[in-house]
């Protein structure tokens, strides 16, 4: 059965790929999986029928037959889970990739994530400067951690995993900031997630949403 998954109508990042549906497209064009995409608007995601699919009325979502996910990162670990090649065979080695997803969301994600709230929640709060710096520095040390321990490899654990993919999809969001190209290695480490045919797809197919979105905009 095709999956059906939901992504923003308009992204509001423009097509930069940053959208959490980017992983799940990354992941089922990882594993050769076709999938349908229906679009959803603001409005549309704060309404029942989607908060039905995600309590917290966001993208993306995941249906497949009777089965209704939320969370990008349920969603690729189930992906992973039902075709091979995003998860190893050897249950050690499975562990550790699934670690490096926890990883990616839970520990390095989360300081990644206060630049925005910064910029845009609490933009216009007089300690708006003064945090900015703390908040770059933070991520400066999970950076540092990083980089040390993936070291001179290509991916965290072996092969390329999806600890790799959520991990890689994570770090973009810090390229507009300059820090990831203060860490030579790991900018290195998202270009390599960046050429893998797979991303290719799933980058280029968000794109095109977007650009016909603002297409359809300027149209108006
Ligand atoms: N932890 C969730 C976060 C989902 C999330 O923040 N989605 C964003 C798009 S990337 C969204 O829907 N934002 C709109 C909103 O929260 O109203 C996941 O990984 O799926």
């Amino acid at each position: 059965m095709t999956p059906t998954i939901t992504a923003f109508a308009a992204s509001p990042d423009g097509g930069m790929g940053l959208s959490r549906d980017t992983r799940v497209r990354w992941a089922l064009e990882e594993v050769g999986q076709p999938y349908d995409v229906r679009l959803v608007s603001f409005r549309e995601m704060k309404e029942p029928a989607h908060l039905a699919l995600h309590p917290f009325g966001q993208i993306p979502t995941y249906e497949e037959g009777g089965l209704a996910l939320f969370e990008s990162a349920s969603i690729v670990f189930h992906i992973a889970e039902r075709h091979r090649g995003l998860l190893p065979e050897d249950p050690n080695a499975r562990a550790r990739a699934i670690t490096w997803m926890f990883a990616a969301l839970s520990t390095v994600e989360p300081p990644i994530l206060e630049i925005g709230t910064a910029k845009f929640g609490e933009g216009d709060k007089p300690w708006r400067d003064a945090r900015m710096p703390l908040i770059f520095d933070r991520i400066r040390g999970r950076l540092a951690q990083l980089a040390a321990r993936l070291g001179e490899a290509e991916w965290l654990d072996g092969a390329f995993s999806a600890g790799d993919l959520m991990m890689v999809h994570v770090l973009q969001r810090l390229k507009p900031s300059g820090l990831l190209a203060e860490f030579p290695s790991l900018a290195a480490y998202v270009a390599r997630g960046e050429a893998r045919p797979a991303f290719k797809r799933a980058f280029a197919a968000q794109l095109a949403v977007a650009e016909a979105s603002q297409k359809a905009a300027a149209a108006a």
